[in-house]
């Protein structure tokens, strides 16, 4: 008995290096689930949970006014997870095709600075919406700094202060509720209307504005390609989808 035999270029991943190869311009799109396999918790699903806070709780302007050592103990804790981890194979393979195409640029949403540590030149340095977690800023003044430092929660005198001023110190990451910043949202925009090809990766796509970026590019006739272990808002007007994950799927899409 014949089996009919799938011709190679009309797999799922055939056709999503087609459409990377064939774009001018790509963008790509990541959230907590590229730094999944490098043992950075994410967000939302198993895992996603801080004792019994979701990140809607002490991710706020308002929880940091109501507990500024609760806010600070949860960041303290992220930044011991994520200096034990490294990049994985999809950073570094987003970093290559970053540095050998000068229209291939990452948007990040994470905080963990995984894809900057993954880059070997600036090119390939993502811009991040969403801030670090390795920089912290002043509550009062305009004083932000570079901190990778372990945070001593035990009282609200050993929690980080403003050199500048005196002031409560906060980390430097964009909260539910706030604005993000007007040049790097505006310069994320950009990129996504531009884009020929928006690659969406590890996230899911539930927070806004981030979540609206590969809308712009398919609304201006450009192509998405997601790759997630499970379906996200984005994956029914998605024109590619790659189920599976990003450390497995990302380097064999972008292999040369
Ligand atoms: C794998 C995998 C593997 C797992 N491989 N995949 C429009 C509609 C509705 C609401 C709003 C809207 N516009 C604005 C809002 C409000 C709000 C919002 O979006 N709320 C929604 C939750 C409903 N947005 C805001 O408040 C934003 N600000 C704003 O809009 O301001 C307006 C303003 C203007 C002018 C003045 C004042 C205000 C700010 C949003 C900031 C979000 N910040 C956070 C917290 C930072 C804290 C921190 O990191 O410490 O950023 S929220 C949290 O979610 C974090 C993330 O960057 C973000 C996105 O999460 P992500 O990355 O998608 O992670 P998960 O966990 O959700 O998903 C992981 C995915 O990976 C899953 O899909 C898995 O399946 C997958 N996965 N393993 C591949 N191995
Ligand atoms: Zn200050």
């Amino acid at each position: 008995m014949s089996r009919a035999v799938e011709a190679p270029d009309t797999q799922p991943i055939d056709r999503a290096r087609a459409l990377l190869r064939g774009a001018h311009h790509v963008v790509v799109l990541t959230g907590a689930g590229v730094s999944a396999e490098s043992g950075v918790p994410t967000f939302r699903g198993a895992g996603g949970l801080w004792r019994q806070y979701r990140a809607e709780d002490l991710a706020t302007p308002h929880a940091f006014a109501r507990d500024a050592r609760l806010v600070w103990e949860w960041y303290g804790w992220r930044r011991t997870i994520v200096s034990g981890c490294a990049p994985n194979a999809a950073h570094h393979a987003l970093a290559a095709a970053a540095l050998s195409h000068a229209d291939f640029r990452i948007i990040t949403q994470n905080v963990d600075g995984l894809h900057a540590r993954a880059a070997r030149e600036p090119r390939a340095i993502p811009l991040e919406l969403h801030g670090s977690l390795y920089r912290t800023r002043c509550t009062r003044c305009a004083h932000r700094w570079d901190d990778r430092s372990t945070v001593d929660a035990t009282s609200g005198d050993t929690l980080p202060h403003c050199d500048a001023c005196g002031a409560l110190a906060r980390p430097d990451i964009v909260w539910f509720g706030e604005a993000l910043d007007d040049a790097v949202l505006g310069e994320a925009m950009t990129l996504a209307a531009n884009a020929d090809a928006c690659l969406v990766v590890g996230t899911s796509a539930l927070v806004h504005p981030a979540a609206g970026l590969a809308d712009l590019t398919r609304r201006n006739g450009g192509s998405v390609v997601e790759v997630n272990v499970e379906d996200t808002p984005l994956t029914g007007s998605a024109t590619v989808v790659l189920r599976g994950t990003a450390a497995t799927i990302v380097p064999d899409l972008l292999a040369s």
